[in-house]
């Protein structure tokens, strides 16, 4: 589990299947921006890579990460997209919100799996502090983005087979 012997944007790119005719939803929240926004650009730029166009890239933004549920279900409902990356980055504070936030986003997003109309990607960064954030936004330990771009990708052709 531990992201220290996985880095988030190595991956072997012959196991990609085409994006060429897939349509992604991208829910960014936009608290911790820095990141978020960092995770968002890392995301398409690898959806492209793969053949995604800019025309079945759709991308909204919530004010945080909690909205994110909302954000993908409003995707699903609504945009005609093969699969959902929600992005956002949660960083523990004093109090116990932190933890609330996490749970309730990653059960949010969870079920929203289970109901199976369309894979959403789990693309929350849960972080002890920025220091965390920063490693896994484009510092040493890659971009979550890139990850969860490749998984949206596999995700729906998963589905498509
Ligand atoms: C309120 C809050 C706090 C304290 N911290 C974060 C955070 O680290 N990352 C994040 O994405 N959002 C945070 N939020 C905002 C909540 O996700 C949410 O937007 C508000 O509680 C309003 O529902």
């Amino acid at each position: 589990m531990a992201t220290a012997y996985h880095h988030l944007s190595d991956y072997d790119a012959s196991t990609v299947p085409s994006a060429h005719d897939m349509r992604f939803g991208i829910v960014v929240a936009d608290w911790n921006d820095r990141f978020t926004y960092s995770m968002a650009d890392a995301a398409i730029e690898t959806l492209k890579t793969h053949g995604a166009t800019a025309d079945n890239i759709l991308v909204k933004h919530v004010p945080g990460s909690f909205e994110l549920v909302y954000g993908a279900k409003w995707m699903i409902d609504n945009a005609q997209v093969d699969a959902v990356i929600a992005i956002g980055c949660v960083i523990r504070g004093d109090t116990p919100h932190f933890d609330y936030i996490c749970q309730g986003t990653t059960q949010g997003l969870t079920e929203l799996n289970v109901e199976g109309k369309v894979p959403v990607v789990y693309g929350l960064l849960t972080c002890n502090n920025m220091e965390q954030a920063e490693a896994r936004t484009g510092g040493i330990l890659g971009n979550k983005g890139t990850e969860c771009a490749v998984t949206a990708i596999k995700m729906i052709d998963y589905a498509r087979h």
